[in-house]
């Protein structure tokens, strides 16, 4: 099977999330960011991630697509989410925050979505048009930034780190993990320990890689 995904974007990583924890034989593909004619013909859809089926057909929907590699081998692992609102609430309040941050950062760091400059251009336009700011402006705004998101990171206090329930994922870090494996691309965001704790386990579990090393 064959996963079209974005690095960085979060939708992918719930399914690049499911397809490691099984270890399955899924091939990722990095769609070029501005290429949204090799998502449409596909899906109908401006829209990653994409699985195309063993049959041939393609699947859009994160979720549905974590749900299908889930269940490929008929023993499907993961467990039901049970913090949904906690997470949309929480989610909520930070987005701003966090797109403002984390969209200039990716055109910082070398990402296999933006190899050519179309692909840059067309994330900056669209994205700082979303954010109401240039992407300079927003990187130089860190310093007002940062330490708001910071101080909403204790709120985040529905974790419970999978090495205390047997290693067993469930929906909640399917929806949640991306967004905090994100956040590792912002040099000083300071995650409490249980937070630090809990991107490290779920990131070995499935494993997806964390950006740690190229903060910026
Ligand atoms: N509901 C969809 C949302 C997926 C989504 O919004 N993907 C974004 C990337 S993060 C996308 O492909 N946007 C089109 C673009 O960037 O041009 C899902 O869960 O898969």
């Amino acid at each position: 099977m064959k996963l079209f995904v974005f690095e960085h974007c979060p939708y992918c990583i719930k399914a690049m999330m499911v397809a490691g924890l099984k270890k399955m034989d899924v091939e990722l593909v990095y769609l070029q960011n501005h290429d949204v004619e090799a998502r449409i013909e596909k899906v109908g859809a401006n829209l990653v991630p994409i699985l195309e089926k063993p049959d041939g057909s393609f699947m859009a929907e994160s979720l549905e697509i974590a749900a299908f590699l889930d269940g490929y081998d008929a023993t499907p692992l993961l467990e039901p989410d049970a913090q949904s609102q906690s997470i949309a609430g929480w989610s909520e309040k930070a987005y701003p925050l966090a797109s403002a941050l984390l969209y200039p950062r990716w055109m910082k760091i070398e990402l296999p979505e933006f190899q050519c400059e179309e692909a840059n251009a067309w994330f900056t336009k669209n994205k700082s048009a979303s954010i109401g700011m240039s992407f300079d402006e927003a990187y130089r705004r860190t310093d007002e930034f940062l330490p708001k998101l910071n101080a909403l990171l204790p709120e985040i206090d529905w974790l419970v780190l999978p090495s205390e329930r047997n290693n067993v994922l469930n929906y909640d870090d399917v929806n949640f993990f991306p967004t905090l494996r994100n956040f590792t691309v912002i040099k000083g965001i300071k995650f409490p320990g249980i937070i630090r704790q809990y991107i490290d386990e779920v990131a070995s579990l499935t494993g997806i890689k964390l950006y740690d090393d190229v903060a910026v």
